[in-house]
């Protein structure tokens, strides 16, 4: 019998068990791991690393959720440009910053939970948990469920998963910034249907009527929910008028241009003093042509032809240097 491969988990001894990382089948070579971009590297250099980073991360996303045969998809490639955006150049933290705890790192809040793989998968990428750990997603006792969990990582700041929580939470965080008189920013993303959930508006009003300008909400507004359309369902139109309303500076962006999505970012603190929401306009399972703005890819899996299939069309998109909008 071959000896079983385990991963150490050193970031979080004694909180989780080593894993058999024969459990899920090793994907066709390990992400790359990108360190932080530079504050020398051009802003081409900056969004090539970015677009780069980006197919990879799905890339290495769909071969995980093939092999775990469970997983979010969809709604993990409709974030990933933003969550990549952030780790890699535009949040103040280092695997180094989160291991020595330091109070003044900026926070990000995963709300919409379910896409728990995409975070993982970019957090291997920018080197906040090893490359290897991914093939322990969904096993038991790994520290990579489902659902991010806090005590089981220790980059995730939030443990999510019930939508409507995250933006709360991330209230409360920056309200403690605030109160700890540091320059940290605060940051959360939302999906467009959890916006139907009442307690995210109570967040929005004490946000707005705090004036928390530290506080950065982006909603990954791909118009689709869990087996219908938002609209379908519970319409959110018209959003910027309500959160305007509610005391918040908005701005909209694509949500698959990396240099759009690091402008809105970069323009929080905003100058009048609100909170900041982006509504990043995306597409669910993009940029796969089967999976693309296609409801039943909330969760479903794919076949080991549908994985050589997507890594075939976003390997064309990494060597055709066009952007995979
Ligand atoms: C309180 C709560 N109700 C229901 C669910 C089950 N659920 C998980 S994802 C999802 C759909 C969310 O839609 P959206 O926020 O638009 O996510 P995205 O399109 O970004 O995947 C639902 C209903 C949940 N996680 N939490
Ligand atoms: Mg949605």
């Amino acid at each position: 019998m071959a000896m079983a491969s385990v991963v150490p988990m050193d970031a979080n001894a004694g909180l989780v068990h080593p894993v058999d990382t024969t459990l899920l089948a090793a994907p066709d070579r390990e992400i790359e791991v990108f360190s932080r971009v530079s504050p020398d590297a051009s802003r081409e250099e900056v969004l090539e690393t970015l677009r780069r980073a980006s197919l990879e991360v799905r890339r290495r996303g769909i071969q995980t959720v093939g092999a775990a045969k469970a997983g979010h998809i969809g709604g993990e490639f409709s974030i990933s440009d933003a969550l990549v955006t952030l780790y890699l150049a535009v949040l103040n933290v280092s695997p180094e910053q989160v291991e020595a705890g330091d109070p003044d790192r900026d926070r990000l809040v995963l709300s919409k939970g379910h896409a728990a793989n995409a975070l993982y998968t970019v957090l291997a990428a920018a080197g906040f948990i090893s490359p290897q750990a991914l093939r322990t997603f969904l096993q038991p006792e790994s520290m990579l469920n489902g659902h991010p969990a806090r005590n089981k990582v220790k980059a995730v700041e939030a443990n999510t998963g019930p939508l409507g929580h995250g933006l709360p939470i991330a209230v409360g965080m920056a309200i403690a910034g605030e109160l700890d008189g540091s320059d940290r920013r605060t940051f959360v993303l939302l999906g467009d249907g959890e916006l139907q959930e009442g307690s995210n508006w109570e967040a929005l009003m004490t946000a707005g009527s705090r004036h928390l300008s530290r506080l950065v909400a982006l909603v990954d507004r791909n118009r689709l929910q869990q087996g219908a359309a938002v609209a379908d369902t519970n319409d959110l139109e018209p959003l910027a008028d309500k959160l305007r309303a509610f005391g918040w500076e908005v701005l909209e962006v694509d949500g698959h241009d990396h240099g759009a999505l690091l402008d809105a970012f970069e323009s929080a603190p905003a100058a009048s003093g609100k909170p900041t929401f982006i509504i990043a306009h995306t597409d669910k399972g993009h940029p796969v042509s089967y999976m693309r703005d296609n409801v039943a890819w909330h969760h479903k899996v794919p076949t080991p032809e549908q994985v050589t299939q997507a890594l075939e069309e976003l390997d064309a998109l990494m060597n055709s240097k066009e952007t995979a909008q």
